[in-house]
């Protein structure tokens, strides 16, 4: 038996969509494609019981390689029995491999052709990632699904110059400088992902995801998938977007990039995203997101409705008796919770607020997956914009 398998189910009716119904197993277990995973970056979905995620809707949930390896450190995590065991989640578990994380949060970080160089945000110890560093790290972690070590470059400084145009919009032509950082970031991945692959010591149990970069340029992304699928792995990402070239580009990048990569392979788009961006990266054919929007926000105060977001703080909801979201069936808008005690929660610092508001989010989410998973079923993506209006026709705002 493979570490994985995809099964695909259903291939869209809508003739302007190539979404697809799929099926992944793993060793902990399966989950339904197009999947949202929730972000446990530190063996934990912040506040949550397990079976709290779980009970909303989540088959899997993503953890992270930097977190970890810093603390409490991967031999820990093996020694204990492994990620899923020692935090007690009964299912699937995927880690990322770490390079993203180093420019998020790392105080002081290096990039060469050996890795990423970085002072810990925690300490300020000297740390060497690298293509070998990750997957042993990954390999002791023990996650059904790893990712490969690879070099994100950040988005173009300037932003694009987008003219609207009666064609739809037109899009300026990259400049050198960021051609030439794209070119340098696919060769690194390349070689990074060859690296990986050797170093993998667990493939009957762990599925190795490739990842695929190239930036907002067409050119490179279609050079990166060549290179990417080289290797014949149980799965594929698609990395580098959301990393604030907006939606237009997201959306022009991933329709050209996703159709690329093998039909047979789970698709995932990482760090993805507001509901709009995931009903278009799933008509270009994506199958699997990871973001730390709902449980960020929830900590936040911010609730996801299908109406569009709620800042609880706003005094306006101080007497307000109504639930979040009077379509919603979960634990904070089944219960009862008015915005007026939410918001109470928020104001007094009481973590039920972030505990119930994660909920709802998470909640909000799986229900927008459900949706999206029954309109390729049944035909019905009519019903996906009816359900979710504001937030689909207009984005985040
Ligand atoms: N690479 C990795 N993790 C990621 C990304 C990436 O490009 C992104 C981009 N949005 C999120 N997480 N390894
Ligand atoms: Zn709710």
């Amino acid at each position: 038996m493979p570490a994985l398998t995809y099964t695909l189910l259903r291939e869209d009716g809508d003739p302007g969509s190539r979404a697809r119904l799929g099926r992944v197993e793993t060793p902990h277990g399966g989950f339904d494609t197009p999947a949202f995973m929730p972000v446990g970056t530190a063996a934990s979905v912040k506040g949550l019981l397990p079976e709290a995620v779980g009970s909303i809707g989540a088959q899997i949930i993503l953890s992270n390689t930097y977190h970890l390896l810093l603390r409490p450190g991967e031999e820990l995590v093996q020694r204990m029995g492994g990620l899923q065991k020692w935090m007690r989640w009964d299912g699937p578990v995927l880690t990322d491999s770490g390079g993203y994380q180093v420019f998020s949060f790392a105080d002081k970080n290096s990039i060469g052709d050996d890795g990423v160089k970085f002072r810990s945000h925690l300490d300020g110890r000297e740390i060497h990632l690298s293509p070998e560093r990750s997957i042993a790290v990954q390999n002791a972690l023990g996650a059904d699904i790893i990712m490969a070590f690879d070099d994100c470059p950040p988005a173009p400084d300037r932003p694009e110059v987008v003219e609207a145009t009666a064609l739809g919009p037109r899009h300026a032509v990259p400049d050198a400088e960021y051609q030439a950082r794209l070119a340098q970031a696919n060769d690194r991945t390349a070689r990074w992902l060859a690296r990986c692959v050797k170093a993998h010591q667990r493939p009957a149990d762990q599925a190795l995801f490739g990842i695929v970069q190239g930036g907002i340029d067409l050119d490179a992304r279609r050079q990166s998938v060549e290179q990417v699928c080289q290797h014949d792995l149980p799965g594929f990402a698609i990395g580098g977007v959301a990393v604030g070239e907006g939606f237009d580009q997201l959306k022009r990048v991933t329709e050209h990039t996703a159709p690329l990569l093998p039909e047979d392979r789970p698709r995932y788009l990482m760090g993805v995203g507001y509901e709009r961006d995931l009903v278009t990266a799933v008509r270009a054919g994506v199958d699997m997101f990871d973001c730390v929007l709902p449980t960020r926000n929830a900590r936040n105060a911010n609730a996801f409705t299908p109406f569009g977001q709620i800042r609880l703080r706003n005094a306006r909801f101080s007497e307000d008796e109504r639930v979040l979201d009077a379509g919603c069936d979960c634990p904070a808008c089944a219960g009862g919770f008015s915005r007026s005690y939410l918001r109470h929660l928020f104001i007094a610092g009481e973590m039920l607020g972030g505990i119930l508001l994660s909920l709802h989010n998470l909640r909000h989410f799986q229900r927008l997956m459900l949706d999206i998973r029954a309109a390729i079923r049944d035909n019905t993506w009519s019903a996906v914009g009816r359900h979710w209006p504001v937030t689909l026709a207009e984005g985040p705002g």
